[in-house]
């Protein structure tokens, strides 16, 4: 199960692994589409394309999102038309993805059968299929200080133009609860010899991914060991604002209480890093280990760890 950048790029170090150690295996990645938005007609799936574009070497390295060689023409040309919004970033190259995905959208294509034609150029070495076929979006409720109210927002909205600055008092996954996983989904958990979680954010990707029915609890029949790896590190997110999520959810910002949030009925295993040895989970095997994905080997060695984990735990 993955969100953006720290999902992708644990599944390059996965991937790597796998490659070394394991060649006949596979990997299925069931993606977030919390994150996903409407602009300007277009249909954006951040997290799925941070995913594909990262494993099919087109990513934006320094950025983690977006294309690389990136240029934003048509962006200059809508904020010359006065369009909004005007802070989000879509880059020309990027574009096309999403104009391919809106028209095989509005004929009626599924997004796992769009995602999979996506794939076809970026070829990711792995199967993604997005959580549900069905429109999910995570929506923030700020409070709205000009109008002494609260307000309702997209996710995107939140994250990106405020920076997750203004204290989200509820995150709702909106449509999650009338959402059917998508194809293959609850199978790939079903049939997994292993699961994992990886540092993605708990709340709006892992969380968002697991409040489609039936994703949790087909984790939970799993005959397979999962293991998820820590994205909190020394009591931060490694990357991203994971912390104002935990907090509008009243969860602390640490590795254990990440693990307890998951808890021993979701993960068999939780891998957090040296700084959080102590950190113990109820009913849960905690291992520490460097946990910073620094480059592809070391990441690769991160996904051998939990693997360890995962093949300790089943034993
Ligand atoms: N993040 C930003 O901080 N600013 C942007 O303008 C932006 C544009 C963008 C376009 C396509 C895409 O796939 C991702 C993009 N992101 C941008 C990243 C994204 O907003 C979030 O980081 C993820 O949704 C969280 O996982």
């Amino acid at each position: 199960m993955a969100g953006g950048i720290g999902g992708a790029r644990f599944l390059r170090g996965l991937r790597a692994a796998l490659r070394a150690d394991e060649p006949t295996a596979s990997i299925t990645v069931i993606g977030n589409t919390g994150d996903d938005i409407t602009l300007f007609g277009l249909r954006v799936c951040p997290d799925l394309d941070t995913v594909m574009y990262t494993l099919g070497e087109g990513i934006d390295e320094q950025q983690g999102w977006g294309r690389a060689k990136e240029s934003f023409a048509v962006k200059d040309e809508l904020a010359s038309y006065g369009a909004q919004p005007q802070w989000f970033g879509l880059g020309d190259r990027d574009i096309a993805t999403h104009i391919l995905r809106t028209q095989w959208l509005a004929e009626g294509v599924p997004l796992s059968e769009v995602t999979a034609r996506l794939c076809e150029r970026w070829r990711p070495g792995v199967r993604l299929l997005p959580m549900s076929d069905d429109k999910v979006e995570t929506h923030v409720v700020i409070d709205d200080g000009a109008s002494g109210g609260r307000r309702l927002i997209h996710f995107q909205e939140w994250w990106v133009r405020l920076h997750a600055q203004a204290p989200a008092l509820e995150i709702t996954a909106v449509g999650a609860a009338t959402a059917t996983p998508a194809p293959g989904v609850v199978e790939a958990i079903a049939d997994a010899d292993v699961v994992l979680l990886p540092p993605s954010n708990p709340i709006v990707s892992i969380g968002t991914i697991l409040a489609v029915p039936g994703i949790r609890q087909a984790l939970v029949a799993t005959s397979a060991p999962v293991v998820g790896v820590s994205p909190i590190i020394g009591g931060a997110p490694v990357r991203g604002m994971a912390d104002a999520c935990l907090t509008a959810r009243g969860v602390e910002t640490s590795a254990a209480a990440v693990g307890a949030l998951y808890g021993p009925s979701l993960i068999d295993g939780w891998l957090v890093d040296t700084v959080d040895a102590g950190a113990a989970v109820d009913g849960v095997e905690v291992r520490s280990r460097p946990l910073l994905m620094t480059d592809v080997e070391a990441t690769a060695d991160i996904a051998r760890a939990a693997l360890a984990l995962a093949a300790e735990v089943r034993a």
